[in-house]
């Protein structure tokens, strides 16, 4: 599991480099950022909860076959399982955004969930529609200024999209 600082400590070492200026400019401004790095992930931390019942819910009003008899998410044990696996995915995602690097995404949750969903039965393309659904109301969330001081917090969504886009794609 790295950060963006072991990350690219990892780099340039393999290299026998010192770091690059590109590089210590792209950690600075993660440090410049840390307050908003930190209260993106606040954000979703504070409300995981509705992010992955209002993912479900849209996901269950679009594709109904899935929690009728036959469905994947059919029954309650079932059910649970998934609002559980959305819950799983969001907290990797959030831990990945406060790293500032995929690693810990990809290597405790992402590595072999394909094939795992493929040995369960469970549809990996509904899944990957349920993280775009978190997506959503993650950057709804973010972008939401009300409360906070107002400044530019683009690069920090479209990092978060990323985690959630190699989440989704992970899956299918
Ligand atoms: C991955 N999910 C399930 C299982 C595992 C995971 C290992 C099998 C064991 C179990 O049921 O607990 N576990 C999960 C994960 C990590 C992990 C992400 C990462 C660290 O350790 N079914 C649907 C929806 C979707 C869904 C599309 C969006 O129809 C999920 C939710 N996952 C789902 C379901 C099951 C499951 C298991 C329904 C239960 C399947 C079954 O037992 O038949």
């Amino acid at each position: 599991m790295l950060d963006a600082f072991a990350k690219v400590v990892a780099q340039a070492d393999s290299r026998g480099e010192f770091l690059s200026n590109k590089q210590l400019e792209a950690l600075e401004k993660i440090v410049t950022e840390g307050d908003k790095r930190l209260d993106t992930v606040n954000k979703m931390n504070s409300n995981a909860s509705a992010i992955v019942t209002n993912a479900a819910r849209a996901l269950f009003a679009e594709q109904p076959q899935l929690i009728q008899p036959g469905g994947n998410a059919y029954t309650n044990r079932r059910m649970a399982a998934c609002l559980r696996d959305m819950e799983i995915i969001l907290r990797y995602v959030s831990y990945a955004m406060l790293a500032g690097d995929s690693s810990v995404l990809d290597d405790r949750c992402l590595n072999g969930l394909r094939e795992t969903y493929q040995a369960l039965g469970t549809p990996g393309s509904s899944v990957a529609v349920a993280v775009q659904k978190m997506k959503e109301a993650s950057t709804a969330l973010v972008t939401d200024l009300s409360g906070v001081p107002s400044g530019d917090c683009s690069s920090l969504v479209s990092e978060l999209g990323l985690y959630f886009d190699r989440a989704a794609a992970a899956v299918v």
